[in-house]
């Protein structure tokens, strides 16, 4: 999937659709994605309701035929460590579904979502209702977590029941195909999308971005993530203090996770605490973005990798790993550079080459910002409305 396999902007009108979301509502891509579609597509008129034990971080206050319903769970001594959220969220969907007559669930990451819009269908079946199933499948659900023998006949089961499976990469695509051999499920590729309305380049001559971020004269670094291993925000670091060695610079570390001690502890082991500022989990990460002058993504792997997309929206390029289905994203040579991951000297390196040229740290801005359009939400969004349709003829 690239830029030549997108749909051209499209004034493809949509049937209206009853939708019922359900993603996980923490800080992470896919739930950011799920939300941002929901939002998306009330704004087109669809009604959405998002099912999940908590509303969204992205769905921030009120909006039009945009509805949130929370799983609750009882309490029981007897579940101990055990809650079945599954089963409560499943009970949830059938609820919902049959109140709110939905035409579709759509289920964003498929463990336990795809399950549990499985079982709610059957049970409306079983009350002569009807309810299709959409499945987008984001990452660790196919590369690591539904593989582990504990998920997998599972993962394998909802995808293949699925009506219709989404991948947001073709290497995500090609990935379930070969973990799962589900000869008949045919996966499509709907890449990731951006909201202009948050992620855009910083107006020209504006320097308050910068200025709140990081002393005069600093060049800024910033790495957004959910600081999980994959993530390997120890190699972020690394790539900073060598750039930190040539150039006065600045890290700006957004988000929080399991490794963020681990980053914390790097950064005091290299002596860069005066350089470096974890700002933590902030709403207006474009905001940051718009202050940035490089990105930094050397993920282990990444399916996709939202959060660079989002930093080449607000005209940052990006350094990351030739990974997954970053190169989808990120042009290498062209709206950033790629390397190996766990190359900390090349990637360093060349956010060097980048931050001392400035010609060239313009032509990688300028083009990460026009390749950032090709996934806009206008471009992205009618191709799963165009799914919606296939599915309910
Ligand atoms: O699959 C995951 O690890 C979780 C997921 C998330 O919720 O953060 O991240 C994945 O989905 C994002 C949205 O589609 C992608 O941008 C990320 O690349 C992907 N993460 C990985 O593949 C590690």
């Amino acid at each position: 999937m690239g830029i030549d396999d997108h749909a051209p902007r499209t004034t493809y009108h949509a049937q209206h659709v009853r939708i019922g979301i359900t993603c996980y509502p923490t800080y992470g891509g896919s739930g950011a994605v799920a939300t941002e579609l929901g939002l998306e597509l009330a704004r087109r008129g669809h009604d959405i309701h998002f099912i999940s034990y908590a509303s969204p971080f992205r769905l921030r206050g009120f909006a039009e035929r945009v509805t949130f319903h929370e799983v609750t769970q009882l309490e029981y001594p007897l579940f101990e460590q055990s809650s079945p959220y599954a089963l409560a969220l499943a009970v949830k969907q059938h609820e919902v579904a049959k109140r709110e007559q939905l035409d579709l669930m759509h289920a964003h990451y498929a463990i336990p979502h795809a399950a549990t819009a499985w079982l709610a269908k059957q049970m409306l079946e079983h009350e002569g209702l009807h309810l299709k199933i959409v499945t987008t499948l984001h990452g660790t659900d196919i590369t690591l977590v539904g593989q582990d023998p504990s998920y997998y006949t599972l993962t394998k089961f909802s995808i293949e029941q699925s009506d219709a499976v989404t991948a947001v990469s073709a290497y995500l695509r090609d990935e379930t195909y070969r973990a799962f051999g589900c000869g008949d499920c045919d996966v499509r590729v709907i890449p990731n999308f951006v909201s202009s309305a948050d992620y855009f380049p910083p107006p020209a001559v504006d320097d308050s971005y910068r200025k709140r971020l990081a002393p005069k004269g600093h060049r800024v670094l910033v790495h957004v993530s959910n600081f999980r291993p994959v993530k390997r925000v120890g190699d972020v670091v690394q790539i900073f203090a060598g750039v930190r060695k040539q150039l006065p610079a600045t890290l700006v570390l957004v988000g929080d996770g399991p490794d963020r001690d681990l980053a914390e502890h790097e950064v005091d082991g290299l002596g860069l605490r005066k350089d470096v500022r974890f700002l933590g989990k902030v709403e207006n990460v474009g905001d940051v973005l718009r202050g940035a002058d490089l990105f930094l993504l050397p993920s282990a792997t990444e399916s996709f990798g939202l959060a660079a997309l989002e930093a080449m929206a607000c005209s940052v390029p990006v350094i990351a790993s030739d990974a997954g289905g970053i190169p989808e994203v990120v042009r290498s040579g062209e709206t950033g550079y790629l390397a190996p991951p766990g190359d900390v000297a090349t990637m360093s390196q060349r956010a060097l080459q980048v931050l001392q040229d400035p010609a060239e740290h313009e032509r990688l801005k300028r083009n990460a910002a026009a390749r950032a359009l090709e996934f806009s939400a206008d471009r992205v969004v009618p191709r799963y409305e165009k799914l919606y349709e296939e599915v309910l003829a």
